[in-house]
């Protein structure tokens, strides 16, 4: 009712000035003809088609009259001019004289009769029928469109046609055409019936099937709607909620021979697929019983590619980065980024020797990278494929973060230059959940990229499993849906459908810089790998697949029918690159070592020496000088620009700041501020990301400050520390660890001169980012060469808070250390530590004072090679007032302590004490409060391991010799089977040779990391303390 009223008010006569506010800003020549009109002034109750939805459509068509009264059909045009001529309610309309198809002449032919009587209900009904018709091709037209090459399947996993579509499903049968039609049409879904067919309709502004024609013969409209949504290509759009892409995209698929190629462009296409066909047959023959994930079924993907890549270098972009999965990956190194041949064809080789460091990866997990012009675009290109484990779309986020610092280093903004193109199987974009994650990054101010081009090789079937069982989903893609992103579905049979689709989605994000997905429905010539049988579970189907004509052949043939090709020039095609992959083959046998370097995805120019080491194997001290610590204290501790209100709480944080900066003190903020505002200073990018961290999780960091007058404006007072400083970037994340670690982790590989860190919430939540550790983190660089030196920030702590939000897991990461328990490396060695960093797969510490963690994050970049760093960082200890760091500490010629020694009573007598207690971060300050407390200064030393891996050996070995009548015991707040004593103990064993036990004094065994009841865990740790100053403790056990 309310509907109703509204459209009525609207169809009452406009003012000018209404006219002004209600007509949209791009129908200008309205209020131009509408000064000359008099105005529609037909009492809206006298007209009964003028109510409910029909209302919606005439008022589009009143819209459309009063812009150009031609522009719509006569018989509306009559009956807009009779009710401004004034004719009587009800008697305005007049209907058109009946229609033989094609003789729109009737129509003009019709004069306006002001008093005649019409049978609007009729003409209006029909309208809005057809309006309807067009729509449902438009929203599901694609769920009839002929995807499947094998005819077979549905790529949407339903066989029926929607009920408001007339397309049958197989069109060639006429019977069941007519009968569809007959059962939507007569008395039907829309009222119309066959005679209608014939009859002309005037086409909405949201269709362009018409091109040059507003109105068409309803045939004709269902044939043209039939033509665009329902053959080789299935737009999926409708859901987008902005309407000038929805018409971007109809207009692109709509649009009368709009799919047109020159012989150029269809001889350049089956060169691709004679390159992508004949690659994979050169393998075959070759290494006939050797697994290479090949592309047969989807030969398609090579031309594919390229297409979007030449498209989008002719419109800007000379930077691409792709991340793809194991199939075709060969293919695509080959004939998309171009490795040398010989390069690929060596690594078949089983007795080619390994030369680099590292344990190297499987050959279809490899990177590239590489630069060159492209031919069609006579452009420079860098392509960059990023290596990848098998797990499927983990290198997702890794592709869009490596993508945003490319485009960050060259000021690409908006991602013209640089842009990521991300690969997908079936059943792996439809189950793997980091997909969703990656796309909810697509489109946030300090993760977009502007845009990433999808293609989904689409083979209806994920190793052995049915896409019924693998998804809910209709389709695989539905996922991007989230992200209004269009979906192209086409049938990789038809490689001109392919290559257009492929030109849209370039296009697109080039236009619009957002995601888009071309779905490419294969499917899989041979089994999973080329070792497996499929016959086993799909029998059906491989029959059919093996009855499968290839595409090659098929487009050949189609090519030469049409003259555009003649058959010896397609041979001479296929012996042409057969001659390529012999010569290079011949070349591969030469090759005697496997150089994993070639693989690099990410080079680093000028970072390592020319024969890619270090330039050096020292560290510089990492202190600063006063005035920089002063300095950057001060900008701490102010607001930096004018006029500028912050929240009263914030100002007594600043002001205790202030008050440590006059102290030369730091606390955990304000050490972590001095360790980013210098290297800022030195021309290091900072980026740092995670959930909440521009406040903080724990509100200590303060990196964004608030106006609390006006809204969004804040200030980042790192960014006015010095002129010409680097960028410092801090972003609150999404919710998700998998997909923002993973981004973080490709940020950090495009350039070693970026201090990326990652801080999540809480420490125990890295576990749903634990295949980017596993993958990627932990052995990145033993896979793939390339060091990284991200930083994972992970508050860590029992502090009574329950199972989860207490512990991060040392555990695992010191688990997962490359180092030997059992093997004391040579302690005199020059440098000890440094190649003791050098040769670790990554860095763990835990420190205890907020000087040290100043220092070790200094020292993650004057080191002069990149390893990830993983930090357990504190929580009540951002606020313990003992947990501060003297200027003296942190001045030039100071460093990051590995070790900090005991420094007490003990340590001046040591021959008198009698324990040795090893601990690490923050019971460090429970161990000194109870130790001060019991009175034992002079009996028990206490020394903090701060770097816990790689395991500084040496200088635990001094701290031992230092006390020769003390025992030693381990202490640690974590549960037995958790925290570090698993990977400290062996090590320490080791250190000394075995001479003496270590003791344990922490909390028992448990399977959860900690106890739900405040009381229980003041319990447990009074029980620890106790253990560690009874020094009758061990007794029983020696
Ligand atoms: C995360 C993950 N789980 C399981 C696997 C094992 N696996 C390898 S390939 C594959 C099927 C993949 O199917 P699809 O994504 O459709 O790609 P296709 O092989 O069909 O090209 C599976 C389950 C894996 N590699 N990664
Ligand atoms: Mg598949």
């Amino acid at each position: 009712m309310f509907h109703l009223r509204t459209c009525a008010a609207k169809l009452r006569p406009l003012t000018a000035s209404q006219t002004a506010k209600t007509l949209s800003p791009n129908r200008p020549a309205a209020a131009r003809t509408l000064g000359q009109v008099r105005c529609y002034s037909a009492p809206v109750a006298a007209e009964p088609f003028l109510s409910g939805t029909s209302s919606n459509y005439v008022e589009e068509m009143y819209y459309a009259w009063l812009e150009n009264p031609k522009s719509v059909h006569k018989s509306w045009d009559i009956f807009f001019r009779n009710t401004n001529a004034g004719a009587p309610p009800g008697t305005a309309y007049q209907s058109p004289l009946p229609l033989s198809p094609g003789s729109l002449s009737a129509v003009a032919r019709a004069q306006p009769l002001v008093g005649a009587q019409p049978n609007v209900d009729k003409l209006v009904e029909d309208h809005l029928a057809v309006q309807s018709l067009i729509r449902a091709y438009q929203i599901r037209g694609h769920h009839v469109a002929q995807l499947d090459p094998l005819g077979i399947l549905d790529a949407d996993l339903d066989s029926s046609v929607p009920a408001d579509i007339i397309s049958s499903t197989d069109k060639l049968d006429l019977a069941v055409f007519k009968e569809r039609l007959r059962m939507l049409t007569v008395g039907g879904f829309y009222g119309l019936d066959e005679s209608d067919l014939d009859k002309v309709f005037h086409l909405p502004t949201t269709t362009f099937i018409g091109g040059q024609e507003s109105a068409l013969p309803l045939r004709e409209i269902i044939r043209r709607l039939e033509m665009a949504y329902c053959q080789h290509i299935g737009v999926e759009f409708m859901f987008i909620n902005d309407l000038e892409q929805c018409q971007w995209i109809r207009r692109k698929f709509e649009t009368p021979g709009v799919m047109q190629f020159t012989s150029e462009e269809k001889r350049t296409l089956l060169a691709r697929l004679v390159r992508s066909t004949r690659f994979e047959e050169f393998l075959q023959r070759k290494w006939s019983s050797e697994k290479r994930f090949g592309l047969e079924g989807c030969e398609v993907l090579i031309p594919a590619l390229k297409t979007i890549i030449d498209k989008s270098s002719e419109n800007g972009v000379d930077y691409v980065i792709m991340g793809m999965p194991h199939r075709g990956r060969l293919n695509v190194l080959a004939n998309v980024i171009r490795k040398e041949l010989e390069q690929i064809f060596c690594q078949f080789d089983s007795k080619l020797e390994a030369a680099d460091e590292g344990s190297g990866d499987v050959k279809y997990h490899l990177g590239m990278y590489h630069r060159r012009i492209n031919r069609v675009t006579d452009r420079n290109i860098t392509l960059s494929l990023v290596a990848n484990p098998s797990h499927l779309e983990a290198a997702d986020p890794v592709v869009m973060g490596k993508t945003k610092a490319e485009q960050f280093y060259c000021g690409d903004t908006e991602g013209k230059k640089v842009m990521s193109i991300l690969l997908h199987g079936d059943a792996a974009f439809a189950g793997q959940g980091i997909v969703y994650e990656t796309f909810h990054l697509s489109d946030l101010p300090s993760y977009t990229t502007h845009g990433t081009v999808h293609v989904v090789v689409n083979n209806q079937i994920g190793f052995t499993t049915d896409p019924r069982m693998a998804r809910s989903s209709p389709y695989p893609t539905d996922v991007a849906r989230v992200v209004n992103a269009p979906i192209f579905h086409v049938n990789s049979d038809d490689p001109e459908a392919v290559m257009y689709v492929c030109k849209v989605a370039a296009e697109w994000r080039s236009t619009f810089h957002k995601d888009v997905v071309v779905d490419l429905v294969c499917y899989r010539r041979n089994g999973h790998n080329e070792m497996d049988e499929p016959m086993f579970t799909q029998p059906l189907m491989y029959k059919q697949i093996r009855k499968q004509k290839p595409v090659l052949q098929k487009y050949a043939e189609l090519l030469v029918s049409q003259g555009v090709v003649n058959q010896p020039e397609y041979e001479e095609e296929i012996s042409k690159y057969d001659r390529i992959c012999e010569e290079a083959f011949a070349r591969s046998k030469d090759e005697k070592i496997l150089h994993i370097k070639h693989w690099l995805d990410s080079p680093w120019p000028g970072f390592f020496t020319l024969d890619g080491q270090p330039r050096s194997m020292s560290c510089p001290s990492t202190g600063l000088t006063e005035d920089v610590l002063t300095h950057i204290g001060n900008v701490a501790s102010s607001v930096p620009v004018e006029n500028f209100t912050i929240h009263g709480g914030l100002s007594r944080i600043l002001k205790t700041r202030g008050e440590l900066v006059k102290n030369r003190t730091v606390d955990w903020a304000l050490a972590e501020y001095m360790a980013f505002g210098s290297l800022l200073k030195e021309g290091i990018h900072i980026r740092l990301s995670g959930q909440d961290v521009e406040r903080g999780t724990f509100s200590h960091r303060h990196h964004v400050l608030h106006d609390q007058n006006v809204d969004k404006r804040t200030c980042i007072p790192m960014n006015h520390l010095w002129p010409n400083q680097a960028p410092y970037t801090v972003c609150n994340s999404s919710l998700s660890e998998y997909g923002v670690l993973g981004f973080e982790l490709g940020f950090a590989m495009a350039s070693p001169n970026a201090l990326v860190l990652w801080e999540a919430q809480f420490g125990d939540f890295h576990n749903t980012a634990q295949c980017i550790i596993d993958q990627f983190i932990c052995p990145g660089q033993a896979k793939w060469v390339r060091q990284n030196g991200i930083v994972l920030l992970l508050p860590h702590g029992m502090e009574g808070m329950g199972p989860e939000h207490s512990s991060a897991r040392p555990e695992r990461f010191l688990q997962m250390c490359n180092d030997d328990p059992d093997v004391l490396p040579d302690l005199k060695e020059a440098n000890f530590d440094i190649n003791q960093l050098y040769d670790c797969n990554w860095v763990v510490v835990n420190c205890s004072t907020p000087g040290n963690f100043f220092h070790v994050l200094r020292r993650q970049i004057l080191l002069p090679f990149r390893k990830p760093l993983i930090i357990f960082t504190p929580k009540s200890l951002l606020r313990h007032p003992e947990a501060r760091t003297s200027f003296d500490e942190m001045l030039p010629g100071t460093h990051f302590q590995r070790v900090i020694p005991e420094d007490g009573p003990a340590a001046q007598n040591p021959e008198n004490v009698q324990r040795l207690l090893f601990c690490t971060g923050k019971v460090y300050y429970d161990l000194t409060r109870e130790r001060k407390a019991r009175g034992m200064a002079e009996q028990v030393a206490i020394t903090r391991l701060e770097q816990l891996s790689p395991f500084p050996f040496d200088l635990l070995l001094q701290e031992v010799q230092k006390y020769p009548n003390a025992e030693l015991a381990w202490c640690q707040e974590e549960h037995k089977n958790q925290g570090y004593y698993d990977y400290v103990k062996p090590r320490l064993r080791t250190t000394i040779s075995r001479a003496k036990p270590v003791w344990y004094a922490g909390r028992d065994p448990a399977a959860a990391p900690a106890t739900g009841n405040k009381k229980t865990h003041l319990t447990e740790l009074q029980r620890l303390l106790d253990t560690a100053f009874d020094l009758d403790a061990f007794k029983n056990f020696s």
